[in-house]
């Protein structure tokens, strides 16, 4: 699929930073266009895609400091030289706009629904999001934003893509300490679903194109993405087997919201060298996939790499039912009542029940 990708704030800009990164590396030529966005000049100046500064007139380049509104407010106001700047980022052949951004900040949180909102009404494409939401361990601010921004943003985008910074987190790391690693983690699992079905030479029937990605990415749903890869044999009989494991890891172990395994609608991606691939695996894999998720609607096909390794893309559309997001979900809303109170709440040394000595 032939897709424009514009980064939002930080993350947003390091994540579309690394996807075009991938998808050079590989050769496939999904990615037509980046543009980062940020209200904060010193995080775009490291990037090596198109950039854009807005809200200077009230920020003065130094970010919005996780002020989502203040983010909001921003994109609103200076949407229409966003827009302007996509003349080379979107182009008549773009199939999808995939807006990126860390829902816990201020600049790409408030920033992703305002955009998304003003590119559907443009253009006749899907806008689609690529949504981070924040660990457990970062601070309620940033929970309470990414509360915010979810709910806004699946109602404004066609669909968005899910990842929570704990799913691909080393353990011993620090979220800040991962952040590179997990970026290229996101990379190498978003490279393979916009890139299936592009570049490939001899199509077979059996060949995911983006239509299957489109479809299965449903309006004003949340999604979630998983991946595995094995060593494959050179004999494809053999590998029905190594098809059907690796999909069972990515569902079970690698999902961008941990322990999401049920959903509306499912797309299996099995991504090797065609004479190593086995249909009877793929086959077996999207109908593993089918029960487990207690989808009826589980689309399966492969991406014909070369290589000696078979990978496995599954991607969930429709988690809204997903435990762990109902718990991040928790969080964001005990979040929300901690921070509303925040500044008058009194701590263990200011408390009503012993009296001011005068
Ligand atoms: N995966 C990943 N998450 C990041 C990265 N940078 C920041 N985050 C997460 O994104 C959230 C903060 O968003 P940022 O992108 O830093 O914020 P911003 O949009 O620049 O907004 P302001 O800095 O408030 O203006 C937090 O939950 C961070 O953990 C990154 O490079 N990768
Ligand atoms: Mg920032």
């Amino acid at each position: 699929m032939k897709a424009a990708l514009i980064g939002l704030g930080q993350a947003g800009g390091r994540v579309a930073e690394a996807i075009r990164d991938a998808d050079h590396e590989a050769g496939y030529d999904a990615v037509r266009g980046v543009l980062a966005v940020n209200t904060a000049r010193s995080d775009l100046q490291g990037l090596d895609v198109e950039t854009m500064l807005i809200g200077e007139d009230r920020v003065s380049g130094h970010g919005v400091g996780a002020d989502n509104e203040l983010g909001a407010s921003i994109m609103q106001a200076d949407v229409g030289e966003v827009l302007t700047g996509l003349d080379g980022i979107v182009h008549p052949e773009t199939e999808a706009i995939l807006l990126i951004a860390g829902l816990g900040g201020g600049t790409g949180s408030g920033g992703m629904p305002v955009l998304a909102k003003e590119l559907r009404r443009l253009y006749d494409k899907p806008v689609y999001g690529l949504g981070i939401l924040p660990g457990r361990d970062e601070g309620a601010i940033y929970q309470k934003n990414a509360g915010q921004s979810l709910q806004t943003v699946a109602r404004e985008t066609d669909s968005v893509i899910l990842l929570e910074n704990d799913a691909w987190r080393q353990t011993g790391e620090s979220v800040a300490e991962s952040f590179a690693a997990i970026n290229e983690r996101i990379a190498q699992r978003l490279i393979l679903l916009l890139a299936a079905g592009e570049a490939v030479e001899g199509v077979g029937e059996s060949v995911v194109d983006s239509s299957e990605v489109l479809n299965t990415l449903r309006p004003g749903q949340m999604a979630a993405i998983g991946y595995a890869a094995a060593d494959a044999s050179p004999d494809p009989g053999e590998n029905v087997n190594v098809i059907t494991s690796t999909a069972r890891r990515a569902l079970l172990t690698d999902m961008s919201i941990p322990e999401t395994t049920t959903a509306e609608a499912a797309l299996v991606i099995v991504a090797g060298d065609p004479e190593r691939l086995s249909r009877k695996g793929v086959e077996k894999a999207r109908k593993w996939v089918e029960s487990e998720t207690g989808s009826m609607e589980v689309r399966g096909g492969d991406f014909p790499v070369p290589g000696e390794r078979i990978a496995v893309i599954v991607l969930l559309s429709g988690i809204a039912g997903s435990p762990r997001l109902e718990s991040f979900m928790d969080r964001a809303i005990e979040a929300a009542e901690d921070v509303d109170t925040g500044p008058e709440r009194k701590t263990a040394f200011e408390t009503d029940e012993l009296d001011d000595l005068f």
